[in-house]
């Protein structure tokens, strides 16, 4: 039991608001302006999921659709046994060229690595000698039950029917607007089979003049070469996902939304003349966000481009969140980089997967049987709030106020309600504190002030780090017996800042903290 007496000011779990208990009204599902909804709304108040109708657009505010008529390509080139004649007649449709190419893989049974290589290189003739293949077959030799094999004919014909699923245009949530899409989880995993696929136009190269240089890669292509146990493991955290998406028995009926939040200036708050005392705390050294706070609006540790290396090989704490609930990924397909005031909150994903481990240990374990209630829309009480930490190159660049009130405004950027009262606390831990190289101690406090300021409780797991939790605990114990507010906090940090950047001064947060205030 880590709640010694200097942890008295610290709640218990259950003392924080959880999604069941909050009584959001969201009424009647609708689409405006600002929030696309790609099922059909008059079908859904009857309680059926149907995709809403729609005009393809090929334009640069929306996702380019690989089955949309403009998207063409140079006629392949045709293959007769060892020869091969070059076509030289006009542009023809890529998604005939793609659906044929699905199509022959659907109709088998069980479909070879090779095969789906072949498939998808056909109508990426461009990429032939770019792309690697070479773990495809090597996860294939390693799935002792012949899932695979039966599977990707199966993805194959997911892939196929997004002509029919998807028929109204995807916005792309654009750099500072503000706006979310809502879609079922059918339709997810219709777009998800197309990036496996690799089918998506012009998202195969990050150079900086490509079209969409300012978003993540959505195509799958990375996960297929350069083969390692940690891309092993993610393919069985996919695979599996896709198993339950092409069964119909077991594939869910729901909804998920993603909605961009952008804070402008003039929303940031004035960090020094904030007047609120500390909201609730609970640390705990034990347990992991995504599970023991899975009730709670859950932080993902997120890169500006979300989902960071999720379909290469970074397998830290979001690309893990992202495997387990892999719907978080299609994200990637409609979410522009997020600057510094922005942040993503996605509501509803399923969670499939368990897991152990972290990083290089991490390893797939199962199925996991989602049991969440959901809510008026049909969408899992699960909601998951992306910001991207700085990511300090030197751990001295974050003791710098410009850089503390960046991380503030991102923080409170996610953490701010927009429903009143009826908001989740929230679950956090050692955001920006790993891969980012940030300080937990000083991450820590800026946490601790966005949620005082969007009067919101934490719920914050140390993962493991029993010293950082007894630490917190007794600098929180300290802050709140002080009364301190927000606003003074600021002016402490100030003052750290500027010692810190003397040479010879090393000392921690937490024990400036508490030495200054033992002056008073
Ligand atoms: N629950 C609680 N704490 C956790 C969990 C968990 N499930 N998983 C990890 N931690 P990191 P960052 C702790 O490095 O520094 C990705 O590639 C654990 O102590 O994932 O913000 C993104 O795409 C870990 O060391 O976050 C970004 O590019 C610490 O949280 C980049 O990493 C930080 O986790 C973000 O890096």
């Amino acid at each position: 039991e880590e709640r010694s007496e200097v942890g008295l000011s610290c709640c218990q779990l259950d003392e924080l608001k959880m999604l069941p208990q909050c009584d959001i009204k969201l009424g009647k599902l609708t689409f405006s302006k600002s929030h696309t909804v790609l099922i059909d709304v008059a079908s859904f108040s009857c309680g059926a999921i149907v995709p809403q109708d729609g005009r393809d657009l090929w334009l640069s505010s929306f996702v380019k659709m690989p089955c949309s008529p403009l998207s063409v390509s140079p006629k392949p080139d045709i293959q007769f046994g060892t020869f091969t004649f070059k076509s030289h007649s006009g542009p023809v449709s890529r998604w005939s060229l793609i659906s044929e190419q699905l199509r022959a893989v659907a109709k088998k049974k069980a479909a070879k690595a090779e095969e789906v290589q072949k498939a998808i290189l056909r109508y990426n003739p461009r990429y032939e000698r770019e792309w690697s293949f070479d773990a495809l077959p090597r996860y294939v030799k390693n799935d002792i039950e012949n899932l695979y094999e039966k599977l990707f004919p199966k993805i194959a014909a997911l892939a196929l029917m997004l002509p029919d699923q998807v028929k109204k245009p995807i916005p792309l949530l654009q750099r500072h607007k503000p706006a979310s899409i809502t879609l079922s989880q059918v339709q997810i995993s219709c777009l998800l089979a197309n990036a496996f696929y690799c089918t998506f136009p012009h998202r195969n190269t990050t150079s900086s003049n490509a079209e969409y240089h300012n978003y993540p890669f959505i195509n799958f292509s990375r996960l297929f070469g350069n083969w390692s146990e940690r891309k092993n493991q993610k393919f069985k955290a996919i695979m599996h996902y896709f198993n339950v998406m092409t069964n119909e028995k077991a594939k869910p009926e729901g909804l998920v939304t993603f909605e961009r939040r952008w804070l402008s200036d003039a929303e940031a708050p004035d960090w020094g003349k904030c007047p609120n005392t500390l909201h609730k705390l609970h640390v705990t050294s034990e347990g992991r966000i995504e599970s023991e706070g899975a009730q709670l609006l859950q932080v993902d540790f997120a890169a500006s481009r979300v989902g960071g290396g999720v379909l290469d090989s970074g397998l830290v704490q979001e690309e893990i969140l992202f495997l387990m609930n892999p719907e978080l990924i299609v994200a990637r397909l409609f979410t522009e980089k997020l600057d510094k005031n922005e942040c993503l909150i996605i509501t509803g994903t399923q969670q499939f997967s368990c897991y152990s481990g972290f990083s290089d240990s991490f390893q797939w374990v199962g199925p996991y049987d989602d049991h969440l209630e959901r809510d008026e829309w049909r969408r899992l009480k699960r909601q998951i709030l992306a910001i991207d930490a700085c990511h300090f190159r030197h751990p001295m660049e974050q003791y710098n106020m410009e850089k503390v009130r960046r991380e503030l405004n991102k923080a409170y950027c996610g953490f701010k309600g927009h429903h009143g009262h009826e908001e989740p606390d929230i679950a956090t831990g050692k955001w920006g504190c790993g891969a980012f190289n940030g300080d937990p101690e000083l991450k820590a406090v800026i946490q601790l002030m966005a949620a005082a300021q969007a009067r919101r409780g934490l719920a914050f797991f140390t993962f493991g780090d029993h010293h950082l939790c007894r630490r917190l605990q007794q600098t929180y114990h300290l802050l709140v017996t002080q009364k301190m507010t927000v606003g003074q906090l600021y002016r402490h940090l100030e003052k750290y800042c500027a010692l810190r950047n003397k040479p010879n001064f090393h000392e921690g947060l937490f024990d400036y903290l508490t030495k200054t205030q033992s002056q008073l």
